[in-house]
């Protein structure tokens, strides 16, 4: 009897036990941060000590990639684990519907606390949080304003810091310690248009970077490569075309030659409008010698586009280094507070980028540089220092993974599947294959609609909407993405297999003509009201 009334009066104690062997969540997620800017990665452009560790302590995944490559459609695939055309956000443009079911409600469910800090880029308020601290859509890089909880503050400071220090408070101050927690915590560095912290303003100056092999590409054979709006160096002909549109590389916006010397593009100067008199001195001080000497050198063809590749690639390697900072502050509190052990810590981007690959910046099309994104996680409880992933991991794939690790059981229409065994090592088995899908077109940037399949050899990928146009890649023989190869009577029956894959993926996950042509009525709809509204 004793014995019994004993176990009662445990119960409590070890129900609370039991809760804390769930293991918390860090999920740490960047925005445009490409892999190639990842040192882990290898690639010797920047360091970054503090996301290394994390793979150096874990695992590096070399095939990671997302399902749609835009921001606002991968968090919603993120939140869901299922495809953009099944959660209905298919771009940037059109609403979220938040009363949907996302992996974060199912873990508020079974007691973890929940937090959501930084950009999540998706309108209305947050739901499956307890507490949300976020940037209304893009934010701010100086003294931007957040919403806190559904009430907009302004926060004075820098927003990669400003979210590093949300996400430290939350961690420290508003967390329940006897509950598991799951933490989104999203920078929105390094987006367009790449403000460096004032510390960082310099770094890099005595450095110069090479173009990538294929900066000077001509495009043969890929017809919608060439119809985009996303250049480094464009001519001042295509910048007239896009000007105000914020397509191409623009003097003011992006080069910050604080005045265009064109004369057209002052964004940037309003934007100085937001600094303090401080912010906006360190600024002047650093930019200002830079930009004279660029001026002095009346620089022309190459030599230019060489100004402009670097100008672009430092300001975005700047804002990592706040961003690596932030990790390394974060990674530092679960280790000082004994939580490093019991915690799975995740870094990603929303997608990658272009570091002047093709000649481009931003993102969107299938190919490589986009279409992956740096995954590294650590959990020491089931994954090895210095795990190599292989395998073909995206996006899609978390939602479900952080269910299981939970212990819930996976809901039967989230789309993705756990790569808990894959990470630990436990199993080779996983897909061959996966599908992506593009949709926000005609749009900044001027990517046409487009989706495709991706094995661990080939690629086929279809353009469509104002063109009808296959692309084929032999990514073992051509990593670049230079040479299209349908219709290459060398690769005839790889053409049939791929197209059977294309299929098949279409199929599996429910996607079809019909409702690629429902996108396009919707989005065409959408444009049309916003223009009368
Ligand atoms: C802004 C950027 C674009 C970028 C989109 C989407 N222009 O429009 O370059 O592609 O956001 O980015 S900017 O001049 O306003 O920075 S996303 O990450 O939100 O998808
Ligand atoms: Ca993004």
């Amino acid at each position: 009897m004793k014995k019994v009334a004993l176990i009662v009066l445990m119960f409590p104690l070890l129900y609370a036990c039991h809760q804390q062997q769930k293991p918390n969540i860090l999920f740490i997620m960047s925005d445009d941060h490409a892999f190639q800017a990842v040192s882990a990665y290898g690639h010797g452009l920047n360091n970054t000590p503090n996301i290394d560790r994390i793979a150096n302590e874990g695992a590096i995944f070399n095939k990671g990639f997302v399902t749609n490559s835009i921001c606002a459609p991968s968090r919603a695939v993120v939140l869901t684990g299922k495809h953009s055309f099944i959660n209905g956000k298919v771009d940037n443009i059109q609403a979220f519907d938040w009363n949907q079911p996302n992996f974060a409600k199912d873990l508020q469910a079974i007691g973890y606390q929940t937090a959501l800090i930084g950009k999540i880029h998706l309108n209305g308020l947050p739901q499956g949080f307890d507490y949300s601290a976020v940037l209304p859509g893009q934010g701010h890089y100086y003294n931007p304003d957040f919403i806190i909880n559904g009430v907009k503050e302004r926060i004075n400071g820098y927003v990669t810091t400003i979210t590093t220090n949300l996400g430290l408070d939350w961690l420290k101050n508003k967390r329940d310690k006897t509950k598991p927690f799951l933490m989104l915590y999203q920078q929105k560095a390094p987006h367009r248009n790449w403000q460096s912290e004032e510390k960082y303003l310099s770094l890099f100056d005595d450095k110069t970077f090479d173009f990538p092999e294929n900066f000077f590409d001509n495009y043969e054979g890929r017809p919608a490569a060439a119809a985009q709006e996303m250049m480094i160096s464009a001519t001042e002909e295509q910048l007239a075309v896009t000007n105000g549109a914020g397509g191409h590389g623009r003097w003011g916006h992006d080069f910050k030659l604080l005045e265009d010397p064109f004369g057209r593009d002052t964004r940037f100067n309003k934007e100085l409008d937001r600094f303090t008199p401080e912010q906006k001195k360190a600024w002047l001080k650093a930019y200002t010698p830079k930009n004279d000497k660029m001026r002095a050198a009346n620089l022309e063809g190459k030599d230019l586009a060489h100004w402009k590749f670097n100008r672009y690639l430092k300001d975005y390697l700047r804002t990592i280094q706040s961003v690596d900072d932030g990790v390394g502050e974060v990674l530092d509190y679960l280790d000082e507070n004994g939580l490093a052990e019991n915690t799975i810590v995740v870094y990603t981007s929303d997608q990658g980028f272009y570091l002047g690959e093709h000649g481009w910046f931003d993102k969107r099309f299938m190919y490589e540089e986009s279409f992956r994104t740096p995954i590294l996680m650590r959990y020491p409880k089931e994954i090895k220092p210095g795990t190599q992933i292989d395998e073909l991991i995206q996006n899609l794939d978390f939602a479900p993974t952080f269910l299981d690790y939970a212990g819930v059981e996976i809901p039967e229409d989230m789309q993705g599947e756990s790569f808990r065994k894959v990470v630990s090592k436990e199993t080779s088995e996983w897909r061959d294959a996966i599908y992506y899908t593009y949709y926000e077109y005609p749009s900044v940037h001027m990517v046409k609609r487009h989706n495709g399949v991706r094995t661990d050899r080939y690629k086929l990928m279809h353009f469509y909407y104002d063109i009808d146009v296959w692309e084929m890649y032999d990514l073992e023989k051509d990593p670049a993405e230079m040479k299209n190869i349908y219709n290459d009577p060398n690769y005839t029956e790889v053409q049939k297999m791929m197209h059977k894959r294309f299929e098949e993926m279409r199929d599996k996950y429910g996607d079809s003509d019909e409702l690629d042509q429902m996108h396009i009525e919707n989005y065409l709809s959408h444009r049309k009201k916003r223009r009368q509204g």
